[in-house]
């Protein structure tokens, strides 16, 4: 195969003076001194690091700081760090921040669906509201190292009931508010989870969706596969919103089914429990929480974080990544029911003591202007989303954006997945009027934090690069023998060392663990992504591995192809996937969904294939090209392109669905597929 380079965006953005004067890193050379010892004395580095949180038990020392095996030749893999060590996450987000003086500080701005819910929490109160859940679910039975499923819309309890698991030292197993009663039930089933947190319902946008009936269903069919939930709490979030007024309906969903022995109110339970209630101590390499994240293949894996290290990793990637400062408003658009908003709207603000937003809505209700008035209604500082939600907003025009100020915005920050320069450039210019570094973060469930990314106030950004690595994190990149490649390259993103927040084991299935992440390349950890170094060492994630295709023995990345096709005006989304072809190996199928109100023509087609000649080269042209009124995405926003893949080959199998937001688009796509060769 050969590596073809070129292609990438080689513009470079200097970090704004305003940001660098203030910054906690403020040069190349400053980072490279802290790098360079975080790699060659990571217990030295860490350990200083660490002395901002508290330890009731010290990290030790040598092996009891860190030890760990990433071989899968020589023996079985594992990872621990401070494994001596004793502390609790929550006791370090909320006591220990109003020990220092913080309580009456702002911890969330909750602001709802509807424009009209607004409410806001501080430290103080936050912890007392805690304490009260945490001594509810010992009343209930929970002990230390029971997992207890959350599943609950972005609401203040949410965080309350997750920080109240650490507290006591339960480990909570959250998911997301929109998945299917099938999907639930089975990561109820395989988490071992006896007791769930849910809500009646919650709005999102002008839909209602029926919490509660879905949980119920879920049970019903865990008690069905034999596996007892007999515990579910219910918090009575929909008679408090106002969201239902615009769309006319009304706001009770009349009738919540109700099991009597197993269900309670979560305003009943809470009502006379103790605003006080003491720190579980725990063991820093036991289970703090685990994660669903969806397997290429087969059923989603349990991604098992543990306590120590997640929580300094948290820490720290908060702290550098987002240059955090006593006086931001942080806001990061993830649903927590995502690792992006576990570590970064609960843990690693929470644990820096910051003033975040937590938005329940979505970003085109009651109009596509929303995100830019909430950056405005609580003056925004740091502001962190996807490449889908900037280039969904980006094609409802400059204007809406333009309608509110963005002048508290200081930085920028992205995740999800590759950002194409255009929303690279648009996300600068239009939003943060060219004032405000870009911060590009690469990083997985897996790895609990950034791994890849940018230091706003040091590092040089390149559009559609996430730069460089984070501390600790030693990347590499592979050729398809595992040989590490070396200057300009092309191939595997792997990493060779642990830094203290990635993922310990897939719960329940250690060789799963091994099998996914360490047996392809023994010694490094693989990401499945793929990755490219430019001639200034820059890394530019192209995307997942089964993202890339190769033609005619050219190695594509989707991401570039896709990043050409909605430079196109008429473009809102594309979605390109590799397809069998008898000369070329293999060729592109393309997924292209117009801008609103834009025919999809032929005369639309041949533009578009020209516009990948000219930028990438005649065999990047598509050979096939199919209308789509919208593509498959998970709930989290990452466009499926497995299941596009199996649509272009005229697959039926598609593979779990479980993270599929809308059923109905594949049925369309399969039945309006193009004719192939
Ligand atoms: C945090 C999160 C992980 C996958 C990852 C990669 C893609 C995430 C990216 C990115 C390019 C970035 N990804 N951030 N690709 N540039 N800045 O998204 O976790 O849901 O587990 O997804 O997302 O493909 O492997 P998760």
């Amino acid at each position: 195969m050969t590596h073809r380079l070129g292609s990438l965006c080689d513009e470079h953005y200097p970090p704004p003076r305003s940001i660098q004067q203030s910054a906690h890193v403020k040069s190349m050379e400053e980072y490279r001194l802290l790098y360079e010892e975080s790699i060659s004395q990571p217990e030295k580095f860490w350990k200083k690091l660490a002395e901002n949180l508290y330890f009731k038990d010290p990290p030790g020392s040598g092996e009891d700081f860190l030890n760990y095996n990433f071989d899968a030749n020589a023996g079985p893999i594992s990872i621990q760090w401070m494994r001596t060590s004793s502390t609790n996450i929550c006791y370090n987000a909320l006591d220990y921040n109003v020990e220092k003086g913080l309580g009456d500080k702002v911890a969330f701005y909750w602001e709802g669906n509807h424009p009209n819910d607004e409410a806001s929490i501080t430290y103080q109160a936050l912890l007392e509201e805690v304490c009260k859940f945490s001594n509810v679910l010992l009343k209930l039975g929970v002990k230390k190292g029971d997992k207890v499923a959350i599943c609950l819309p972005m609401v203040v309890e949410l965080v309350i009931a997750m920080l109240a698991c650490t507290r006591i030292g339960a480990i909570h197993s959250i998911v997301f508010g929109g998945f299917s009663a099938g999907s639930l039930a089975e990561r109820i089933t395989d988490a071992k989870c006896t007791i769930i947190i849910t809500a009646d319902g919650v709005w999102r946008g002008k839909k209602l969706i029926h919490l509660k009936a879905i949980v119920d269903d879920a049970i019903e069919r865990c008690v069905k596969a034999g596996f007892p939930v007999n515990q579910c709490v219910v918090l009575k979030h929909l008679p408090r919103v106002t969201s239902a007024v615009d769309v006319g309906v009304g706001n009770d969903i009349s009738q919540v089914g109700w099991k009597q022995d197993r269900d309670l109110w979560w305003h009943d339970i809470m009502k006379d429990a103790s605003p006080k209630c003491p720190v579980e101590w725990i063991n820093g390499e036991d289970p703090l929480f685990m994660l669903f994240t969806s397997g290429s293949t087969g059923k989603p894996k349990g991604v098992m974080h543990t306590l120590a290290g997640y929580m300094l990793y948290s820490w720290a990637t908060f702290k550098y990544s987002f240059d955090y400062q006593e006086d931001d408003v942080f806001w990061c658009t993830a649903d927590i029911g995502w690792i992006t908003g576990h570590t970064y709207v609960t843990y690693g603000p929470l644990l820096n003591g910051s003033t975040s937003v937590l938005f329940e809505g979505v970003p085109y209700y009651p109009d596509p202007g929303r995100f830019w008035a909430v950056i405005d209604k609580y003056k925004v500082s740091k502001f962190y989303t996807s490449p889908t939600a900037i280039r969904t907003l980006m094609k409802h025009g400059e204007a809406e954006v333009r309608k509110y100020s963005r002048s508290s915005l200081k930085i920028l920050a992205t995740v999800g997945e590759p950002i194409n320069p255009e929303a690279w450039h648009w996300y600068n210019h239009v939003v943060g009027e060219d004032r405000c570094p870009i911060v590009d973060t690469f990083w997985q469930t897996e790895t609990g934090g950034h791994v890849i990314t940018p230091l706003p106030g040091a590092t040089v950004t390149k559009p559609g690069s996430a730069t460089f690595p984070f501390f600790g994190v030693v990347p590499a990149i592979l050729d398809d023998n595992g040989a590490e490649l070396s200057g300009e390259c092309e191939g595997f993103l792997v990493f060779k060392k642990p830094w203290p927040g990635i993922m310990r084991t897939v719960y329940g299935d250690h060789e799963r663990f091994e099998r996914t992440y360490f047996r392809k390349f023994p010694g490094y950890y693989c990401t499945g992504d793929g990755a490219r170094r430019d001639k200034d060492g820059y890394i530019w994630v192209t995307g997942r591995i089964d993202d890339m295709l190769n033609v005619s023995g050219h190695l594509l990345s989707t991401a570039e192809v896709e990043s050409a096709l909605v430079e196109d005006p008429c473009v809102a989304e594309a979605a390109a996937v590799a397809h069998p072809h008898p000369i070329k190996g293999e060729c592109l199928y393309c997924f292209v969904t117009p801008v609103d109100g834009i025919p999809y023509t032929d005369k639309l087609e041949k533009e578009l294939r020209d516009k990948v000649r000219e930028k990438i080269g005649p065999f990047a042209v598509p050979d096939y090209l199919q209308y789509a009124p919208s593509l498959p995405k998970t709930r989290s926003g990452k466009i499926m392109r497995r299941i596009l893949r199996k649509i272009a080959q005229s697959d039926p199998d598609l593979g779990d669905t479980s993270t599929l937001a809308d059923e109905s688009i594949v049925v369309l796509l399969q039945k309006n597929r193009v004719a192939t060769a």
